[in-house]
């Protein structure tokens, strides 16, 4: 407990002046500086009641920020088991720890920090995949939730399960080690059923258009394929509400961390910095027992599809159009793209026009006043948010965020011009020849690129017949558009 900073390419040194080199710890808390809010409750004593696949810097500041200050609340025993499907980085980061991190909103030159105690143990599924079965068949759970990113859901060009991909089918074959969340899942529910055990809820919260509907699909389907009898028991006993997250989380680097240090007086790997927004919208149909979540700040609705698309078209779609302008226009940051007054105008236009025209003003929703909110998130330079972590895997992001409104401005026989500039930008994105393209489809991208050339991808990825037809087959004036800006 309480080691030393072992991190490989820090700044800091041992015992650089006023700096400290205890890590935080539950036996360290001694020497966590007064102004950083303390927990409220015996966080030790809370059993386990969800387990969270994806335990990464958004899932910290957001749901399990949440759950602690519920917790905090007098809620009991809501306390998180962290899945990591692949590194093993998490659980070195919070594991020494005691699972404590603490979470810093900064905005201008303000900051405050707290202390989280909500995440217990953090399991690196790879090299323990019978923990994370026995935490999903464990009686407490109650609660599996997800953000493992869009790409997460290891889904085709059309929206269901990709069959094709080594991963899932390797899940799907059996094998004991799960690659996939399907895997995981179906093996603990069927430990759940064989033990006569209640159904649970499926949380996603990740940014996909209807996402607890979409979890749902893709689970059945894995299901049906893989233990039909399985798949009933699902549908009836298990719940996917879904839910719309909103926190802009940059990913730490080692800068932030020692920033992080300076302020509280420990080191803290598991730190994470934040916006202080934050918004969580979900759908009240559970399976069992839920935190108190709407104690803290959390909206319950019958139906969270207004919000969903009104944060997906306009943040997160004028974010992905600063992400591709901006880095095209020697931008690193999103408060630097957003400043630039050749590419303002344009993210206000896809926010204020272009995107809000497809909410149903029956949602109730002031797009003007969203959008005016959402610049101002954007403009906040204490972030330090990336532009390049925004841009990657924009094949799997691109479909909720643009084409489903484009599909929908084009059926209503209106032109999208500024949606159509970010799109071209981001057909040259992924030619690769200017930076490297992280996406899980950045190989097959590029190949289209080099057989079909500037006057055919236009065509290949949005054409009748192309890659995202699915979603939208552009019309010829678009077409023309994109040819013409992609010549
Ligand atoms: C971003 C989101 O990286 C991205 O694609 O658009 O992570 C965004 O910051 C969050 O959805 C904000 O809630």
């Amino acid at each position: 407990m309480g080691g030393s900073r072992t991190r490989k390419g820090s700044h800091l040194q041992p015992g650089q002046a006023g700096l400290s080199v205890v890590r935080l710890s539950q036996a360290a808390l001694g020497g966590l500086a007064t102004h950083v809010a303390r927990l409220g409750y015996d966080w030790q004593a809370q059993a386990c009641g969800i387990v969270h696949f994806g335990i990464g810097a958004f899932h910290r500041a957001h749901q399990a920020a949440y759950t602690d200050a519920a917790m905090a609340a007098g809620d009991r025993d809501w306390r998180i088991t962290g899945v990591s499907l692949r590194s093993g980085d998490v659980a070195a980061q919070l594991d020494p720890q005691d699972g404590l991190y603490t979470l810093t909103e900064r905005s201008g030159e303000d900051a405050s920090t707290r202390l989280i105690g909500a995440i217990g143990q953090v399991i690196v599924a790879p090299e323990n995949p019978s923990a994370v079965i026995a935490a999903i068949a464990d009686p407490g759970t109650r609660i599996v939730s997800f953000t493992v990113t869009e790409k997460g859901y290891v889904r085709a060009a059309d929206g269901s399960l990709d069959w094709s991909n080594a991963a899932l089918a390797s899940d799907a074959a059996g094998n004991a080690a799960s690659r996939t969340i399907y895997g995981y899942l179906a093996a603990g529910l069927a430990r759940r059923r064989a033990s006569g055990l209640p159904g649970l809820t499926l949380l996603c919260c990740d940014n996909l258009a209807d996402n607890g509907r979409q979890l749902q699909r893709l689970m059945t389907a894995y299901l049906e394929r893989t233990e039909p009898a399985l798949a009933d028991w699902f549908l009836r006993e298990c719940r996917c509400p879904s839910t719309m997250v909103d926190r802009i989380v940059p990913a730490m680097t080692d800068a932030d961390r020692d920033w992080v240090a300076g302020k509280i007086g420990l080191v803290d790997e598991g730190a994470i910095l934040t916006e202080r927004f934050t918004q969580w919208v979900i759908e009240d149909d559970f399976a069992g027992p839920r935190p108190r979540w709407e104690a803290v700040g959390v909206q319950f609705v019958a139906d969270v599809s207004a919000y969903e698309a009104a944060k997906l078209r306009m943040l997160n779609g004028a974010h992905s159009a600063l992400a591709y302008l901006g880095l095209e226009r020697g931008h690193a940051f999103v408060h630097q793209a957003v400043a630039d007054p050749v590419v303002r105008p344009l993210i206000e236009k896809i926010m204020r026009e272009e995107a809000a025209a497809t909410l149903a003003p029956a949602s109730g929703i002031d797009t003007f006043a969203y959008a005016d909110r959402l610049l101002d998130r954007f403009s906040n330079s204490a972030l330090q948010h990336r532009l390049v972590q925004i841009a990657m895997d924009g094949s799997q992001k691109i479909p909720q965020r643009w084409l489903e409104p484009l599909a929908i401005n084009q059926a209503a026989g209106r032109m999208c011009p500024a949606t159509l500039e970010a799109l071209a930008a981001w057909c040259r994105h992924v030619r690769g020849d200017s930076r490297p393209v992280d996406d899980p489809r950045a190989r097959e991208l590029a190949d289209i690129w080099k057989t079909k050339g500037a006057t055919g991808i236009s065509a290949a990825l949005f054409g009748e017949n192309g890659q995202f037809a699915a979603t939208w087959v552009a019309s010829p004036s678009a077409l023309a558009f994109l040819d013409q800006r992609l010549a």
